[in-house]
C-alpha cells in the first residue's frame, strides 16, 4: 500500500519564483520525504542510512545547483535495494511537480564529467516520456556497502516518476567509487543544464507539439 501526499509547488504565474516542491511517499517498506528547489544553491540534508548513496545524492545537489532534502527510513536489514529504488521514485516525483509545466526551460542538457582515470557522460530531455539507456560497467560490485546494481534501480525509478529520457554512460573507469561518482556529478551538470530558464524562450513550452 503506498500512499503519496503531494504538497504544492509554488504557483507558475511568477516565472522568476523559484520552483519547490515536496513529496512524502510512505510504503511497508521505506518512508520518505523530500523537498528539492530547482533553483537553489546546492544546499543538502541527506539521511538514507546508506553513507554512500547520501554521498551520490550530495553530489546531485552540488553540481545541480539544487537544494535538496531527502530523509528515507528503509527496511536495511533485508538490504538497500527498497531505499534506493525508491528515493529515486519520490526525487522522480518532486522533480515532475517542481518542474511543473516546464515553460521556458532549455528542456535537454548535457555533461561530461572526469574523476581522475574514470568519465561519464549523461544526457537528458525533460521529454515527458520515462525511457533509461544506461551504461556502467562498474568494476566492484559493492562501494563502501553500496550495491552499484542498485545505481540502475535509483535511475529507473526516477525516469519513470520525473517523465524523462535519460542516456548514463560511463565511458572510462578503474575505481568503482570514481565511475559511480562521475555518473551522478554528470546527471546533476546535465540537470542544471536541462532546468535553466532559457530568456530568450521565457514562456514558451520548449516543443512543436505545444505540450511536454
Ligand atoms: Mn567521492
Amino acid at each position: 500500500m503506498t500512499s503519496s501526499a503531494l504538497v504544492p509547488s509554488v504557483p507558475s504565474d511568477n516565472p522568476d519564483a523559484d520552483r519547490i516542491a515536496e513529496v512524502s511517499r510512505n510504503t511497508a517498506e521505506t518512508r520518505i520525504h523530500v523537498r528539492v528547489n530547482l533553483d537553489g544553491t546546492g544546499e543538502a540534508r541527506l539521511s538514507t542510512g546508506i553513507g554512500f548513496f547520501d554521498h551520490m545524492l550530495d553530489q546531485i545537489a552540488r553540481h545541480g545547483l539544487i537544494d535538496l532534502r531527502i530523509e528515507c527510513e528503509g527496511d536495511l536489514h533485508i538490504d538497500g535495494h527498497h531505499t534506493v529504488e525508491d528515493v529515486g521514485i519520490t526525487l522522480g516525483q518532486a522533480f515532475a511537480r517542481a518542474v511543473g509545466d516546464k515553460k521556458g526551460i532549455r528542456r535537454y542538457g548535457h555533461a561530461y564529467v572526469p574523476l581522475d582515470e574514470a568519465l561519464s557522460r549523461v544526457v537528458v530531455d525533460f521529454s515527458g516520456r520515462p525511457g533509461l539507456h544506461l551504461h556502467i560497467p562498474f568494476t566492484a560490485g559493492s562501494i563502501g556497502g553500496f550495491d552499484t546494481q542498485l545505481t540502475y534501480e535509483f535511475f529507473q525509478g526516477f525516469v519513470n516518476h520525473a517523465g524523462v529520457t535519460l542516456h548514463i554512460d560511463n565511458i572510462k573507469g578503474i575505481n568503482a567509487h570514481h565511475q559511480c561518482e562521475t555518473v551522478f556529478k554528470a546527471f546533476a551538470r546535465a540537470l542544471r543544464a536541462a532546468l535553466e530558464r532559457d530568456p530568450r524562450a521565457a514562456g514558451v513550452i520548449p516543443s512543436t507539439k505545444g505540450s511536454l
